[in-house]
């Protein structure tokens, strides 16, 4: 959530302003003594570890190194990102084309690190867009967004994308009830619906494909995590609303003292959709991947499979869960499912095993929507007494201790999966959302440390303004007690965030596309191929570019009203030596060009006169002569198209033969 405090229970505001309501500073600072020694990385050292931050509402990833907070690269995702011409071009733009058209923007929270034998492998990283419910795709070795599933009867992705134990599937849940399918009602008397979704990740190829939905009760599902050792086979997702309410959620949704944590058997939802119990639902939703020749392209798919809970039995149960839960947090042996209500005064910690044998004896408190409703008794392990106000989300340091933020007291407090007694407890500066602790969701934690992802800051940072700095705090895990190592502003705001160590991906990162295998079909393999070729209105420019020139950097005889296609191969096979690609006027961002890449460039000039462009990264010590000259000219004008370079230049523009 875009935690502002009004999700939060007007009772509770009162404790809200209690902790935010001055500027914070009476609260001392609480860093570690030796905090600059443990986060030091001396320059041309390397960190420890790699991190990926969701950006929220920027919709991309950041990665920062950590102990250090050095912020190492931006992913573009979700967004269009002008700083990479990422959406805008041509080989980039169907990466954002949905079943609504092309949306250049989503909100992204969740990324997922792909887990091999149940820890991080460091091959691909998941994401989820909510507001158009998609997951995303990146590849690891190269840092780029490879592909892009939207999710059908869905609105509001915002349980996703998490994965099963071994990234068989990526699952989404909807976050708002809607019409299930899609259709004019009213809205105080409508019937509105909820689907939970499996998407299957080939084990391979990393491509995902829409497996199966599962048509549920029309509460607001918020968060989910797989099972893992004995609870593999399951999945678990938090629902809030369980009212139902369409209007002022805040105290609508808040009106019963539980809601449920859905536990979904997969294997056996995989069993029924195979007995073909799944109805066809035909809402259309669109699949973007890059293919071999570097260019993206959109698959638009209709068919989707539906089950109905009462047609699959045995799959669904809800288990009771104090108060519109949050987070759903399963500990490293598949055993303990925390739960973070946000309006509890507990932290409600269920049991794997007790679950099973309630479901064997029928424990169940009568059902819902055709789920069967499990007694709380029979399945609640313990409950964390006195945890804070405002419990989210949960993370396992693996040696029997769970870390729960705490949103609205700003803290994290640690307890045992013993007794579930709280051990220790720190401060966060403020209104923590999710925490992470690298490898704190798999099976086998690396621990050490701990990142706090906050919401607000407050006085943290130097003003900037009416929005100021979204933020992270690093702190050590490694004894008793927490301790606070480091703040870090953030690129967007940071909900979710996972890091794995640096050995898993420093050596196999990709330095150059080999040129010789560029399939793009615009391609120019050599400065000898340079050309420019008319087709009525279309112009294909096919241009290189080299330290520190591009060919051919003269062109005559484009004319107003033409659509002019710069398809610009960087030559380059040196790592660390992209160029830029900029037209004057154009509606569009630069290229940046990665070596041995070829990206397009979309140009409609629109009056005649001499048009540069120029190389935006700075390439060499001839960088700034790097540039070159359009002549645009009126429609029908009789200028001939003339180009300098590569053998069949028939240029008579300045530089040419
Ligand atoms: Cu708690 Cu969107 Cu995972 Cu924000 S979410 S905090
Ligand atoms: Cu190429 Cu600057």
């Amino acid at each position: 959530m875009r935690s502002r405090p009004r999700t939060i229970h007007p009772v509770l505001l009162l404790a809200l302003s209690a902790v935010l309501g001055g500027c914070g500073k009476s609260t001392p600072l609480g860093a570690a003594g030796d905090a600059a020694a443990r986060v030091y990385v001396a320059p041309g050292q390397y960190d420890e570890l790699y991190a990926f931050f969701s950006g929220g509402f920027s919709g991309n990833v950041s990665v920062y190194g950590l102990p250090s907070g050095r912020l190492l690269q931006q992913i573009p995702v979700f967004s269009q990102f002008p700083e990479k011409g990422y959406g805008y071009s041509e080989q980039t733009k169907a990466m954002l084309n949905t079943s609504y058209g092309f949306i250049p923007w989503d909100d992204s929270h969740h990324p997922q690190l792909s887990i091999t034998d149940g820890k991080a492998d460091g091959r691909w990283l998941f994401i989820n867009g909510n507001n158009t419910p998609r997951i995303a795709r990146l590849d690891l070795s190269r840092f780029d967004t490879d592909e892009i599933i939207e999710i059908p009867n869905s609105a509001g992705g915002h349980g996703s994308p998490y994965l099963t134990a071994n990234t068989e599937y990526a699952v989404s849940a909807t976050r708002f009830a809607v019409p299930e399918p899609q259709q004019d009602m009213s809205i105080k008397d409508g019937k509105f619906g909820g689907m939970i979704s499996f998407v299957k990740v080939d084990p391979k190829s990393g491509a995902m494909s829409l497996a199966f939905q599962i048509h549920v009760p029309g509460y607001d599902y918020d968060l989910s995590r797989s099972g893992k050792g004995p609870s593999k086979d399951w999945s678990f997702f938090t629902s809030y609303n369980s009212e139902e309410a369409k209007t002022l959620l805040e105290a609508n949704a808040s009106q019963k003292d539980k809601d449920y944590i859905a536990a979904v058997n997969r294997t056996i939802a995989v069993q029924c959709v195979a007995q073909g119990k799944a109805k066809d639902w035909k809402t259309p939703y669109a699949h973007n991947w890059v293919g071999g020749d570097g260019v993206a392209r959109t698959e638009m798919l209709k068919t989707e499979k539906v089950l109905e809970v009462t047609d699959c039995p045995g799959m669904i149960y809800f288990l009771p869960t104090p108060k519109s839960p949050h987070g759903v947090d399963v500990d490293p042996t598949g055993e303990y499912i925390v739960a973070g209500g946000k309006l509890a005064t507990v932290i409600p910690v269920h049991s794997f095993s007790k679950m099973v044998k309630a479901i064997e004896a029928k424990a169940f408190d009568g059902e819902v929507g055709g789920i069967p409703v499990l007694k709380y008794d029979q399945v609640i392990a313990g409950e964390v007494q006195n945890p804070g106000l405002g419990p989210l989300h949960t993370e396992f340091d693996g040696k029997g201790y769970a870390y729960t933020s705490i949103f609205i007291s700003s803290e994290i407090v640690k307890f045992s999966l013993k007794d579930f007694k709280v051990v220790d407890r720190i401060p966060t500066y403020y209104s923590i959302g999710h925490l992470m602790i690298p490898g704190g969701d798999t099976e086998q934690p690396y621990g050490k440390y701990m990142v706090a992802l906050d919401k607000i800051t407050k006085d943290r940072y130097l003003p900037t303004g009416p929005e100021l700095a979204q933020s992270a705090q690093l702190y050590d895990i490694s004894g008793d007690k927490m301790k606070l190592l480091l703040d870090f502003p953030t690129a967007g705001e940071p909900h979710y965030a996972q890091a794995l160590p640096a050995s898993l991906l420093k050596d196999k990162q990709l330095k150059t596309y080999q040129l010789s295998q560029n399939k793009d079909p615009f391609v120019t393999k050599s400065e000898n191929d340079v050309k420019v070729v008319r087709r009525g209105t279309k112009v294909d420019v096919y241009m290189t570019a080299i330290r520190s020139h591009f060919l051919p950097d003269n062109i005559e005889g484009i004319q107003v009203g033409d659509s002019v296609y710069f398809h610009v191969t960087n030559l380059e096979q040196d790592w660390d030596v992209p160029h830029g690609f900029a037209m004057l006027g154009a509606h569009n961002s630069e290229l940046l060009i990665m070596p041995g890449q070829t990206r397009t460039l979309a140009w409609q000039p629109e009056r005649a006169g001499i048009f540069p462009f120029y190389c935006t990264d700075f390439c060499s010590a001839l960088h700034q002569e790097m540039q070159g000259y359009i002549r645009v000219s009126p429609k029908g004008s009789s200028v001939k198209l003339s180009w300098n370079g590569g053998a069949q230049a028939t240029a008579s523009a300045g530089g040419g033969k």
